[in-house]
């Protein structure tokens, strides 16, 4: 099976140029200057999407989605199936879901039920990191098979004290382990003992609406676990990634130890770019829709992380995708605001979100596609597989309409959730043909897909070591 993608602008790192995409089976076999004999000869027999004025992109990659996950008494409300599928819709062709180790149960156990949810369920390639919530010897011997078997990352939470959370003795010693293997520890960087303090009190005092959700997890308490996170890394000597960094301080200790040459990487969330503890604070139980840990923060903040973004001390912006219904599942948190679930329906919308981050200024074309495609691929051990349109590379592509026009809403979205966080905001530029392998996912504009096409992606090492 032959396909030509033919007229379009391809977008790099490195730059954009004309170029004709030609496509055999699962794979690019090469990039062809227009109207040379090669692509000329190739066109016969091939499937040709004409992409004059359009742009042609490396298949995005969302190292960050929680598809089913377990939460607060409820469940995360996209299956693999739905939330790939919105993925898709969207422009991204991978995503790094999130398998969860239970306390007191082998690493393998909690991967065994994820790759069980998402076999036979994915429009597109899935890979998975994996949520260590028990650190002990043999759990540590465990990481080094999985990372053997291409789960190659693990995320730790000094959040969430009796849940997910683990000491700081747990995390270094699981970051010991990592820096022999190579593997990369993902750090959710909230200070979750002093956070439960603050919300105990709070909700003692009568405190219950959504926005002291906010108010309950103040910047500083990220800002200093993420400053912890880093020193706990050094002194381990493994590399570590810091998931949806949000402020300005946290920020800061991510820049300083990267000048200072330490492994020390970060990423930013479409929801901490355009949106804010305004939202949070909306009235009634409006606010419920915006609750995410950490907390969407005030305005000010947002300026940075877009220059952190242009400077790469945050390499790369991932959706950390937890949607939950807005009718009982949000409920949940009526009169409570820590019974809220924690989390964003997000995962279609990063691409197009970021793109008004270019059309705005904030970030030049290539740098869009380095922090949404290139460099996820590269620090997840993906890459040249995914992230780049070239010879030999997953033929996962975006053809992209840099002009059209539409308003995002929970009426025409595609994830499976009530409601949107950017309803009625309208953005320019959309995917028109996403392709996966090769094969077309969405096609001008129509899912095409299929639930069955995506495959389990055993992953390498961080691309990125120092
Ligand atoms: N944050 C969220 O908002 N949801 C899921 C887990 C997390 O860390
Ligand atoms: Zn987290
Ligand atoms: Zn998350």
């Amino acid at each position: 099976m032959r396909t030509l993608i033919s007229g379009g602008t391809v977008v790099s790192p490195a730059g954009a140029a004309l170029s004709e995409v030609l496509i055999e089976d699962e794979r690019v076999v090469a990039l062809a200057a227009p109207g040379s004999e090669m692509a000329a000869s190739f066109c016969a027999g091939a499937n040709v999407i004409e992409a004059a004025g359009l742009l042609v992109l490396p298949g995005a990659v969302d190292v960050h989605t929680h598809m089913e996950l377990p939460f607060g008494g409820t469940y995360a409300s996209d299956t693999f199936e739905t939330g790939t599928r919105a993925a898709a819709w969207g422009g991204t062709t991978t995503i790094v879901d999130f398998a969860v180790q239970r306390k007191g149960e082998p690493l393998r156990t909690g991967l065994d039920v994820w790759l069980a949810k998402a076999e036979g369920n994915c429009a597109i390639d899935y890979g998975f990191h994996m949520i260590v919530s028990d650190v002990n010897e043999q759990i540590c011997k465990e990481m080094d098979v999985l990372v053997g078997e291409g789960v190659t990352s693990f995320k730790l939470f000094m959040a969430y004290p009796g849940v997910l959370y683990s000491t700081d003795g747990e995390i270094f010693r699981a970051m010991q382990q990592a820096a022999q293997s190579g593997a990369t520890i993902m750090v959710h960087a909230e200070n979750g003992i002093a956070i439960d303090v603050l919300v105990s009190q709070a909700l003692a005092r009568g405190e219950t609406a959504p926005r002291f959700h906010g108010t309950t997890r103040p910047d500083l308490l990220e800002a200093e676990a993420t400053a912890r996170a880093v020193a706990l890394a050094r002194v381990a000597g493994a590399p570590v990634y810091i998931v949806h960094l949000t402020t300005t301080g946290a920020l800061e200790a991510v820049a300083e130890a990267r000048r200072a040459g330490q492994n020390a990487f970060a990423e930013t969330c479409p929801q901490y770019l355009f949106l804010s503890s305004d939202d949070l604070a909306r009235d009634g139980f409006e606010g419920a829709k915006y609750v995410c840990s950490p907390p969407l923060r005030a305005r000010e903040h947002q300026a940075n992380l877009w220059r952190g973004l242009r400077t790469d001390d945050l390499s790369i912006v991932s959706t950390d995708h937890c949607p939950f219904f807005f009718k009982e599942q949000k409920e949940l948190g009526k009169e409570d605001f820590s019974k809220i679930p924690n989390g964003l329906p997000a995962v279609e919308h990063r691409v197009d979100l970021t793109y008004q981050g270019v059309r705005a200024g904030e970030i030049t074309l290539s740098r869009w596609v380095e922090v949404n495609a290139t460099t996820p691929a590269r620090m997840f051990g993906l890459y040249p597989k995914k992230g780049v349109i070239a010879p030999g590379s997953d033929a996962d592509i975006v053809v992209y309409d840099p002009n059209a026009r539409h308003t995002i809403s929970a009426s025409s979205h595609h994830m499976n959730v009530d409601y949107s966080t950017y309803e009625g905001r309208e953005v320019i530029g959309q995917a028109r043909w996403v392709l996966s392998r090769g094969r077309l996912v969405i096609q001008d504009g129509r899912y095409v897909g299929d639930k069955a096409h995506g495959r389990f992606l055993a992953r390498g090492t961080n691309q990125y070591l120092l």
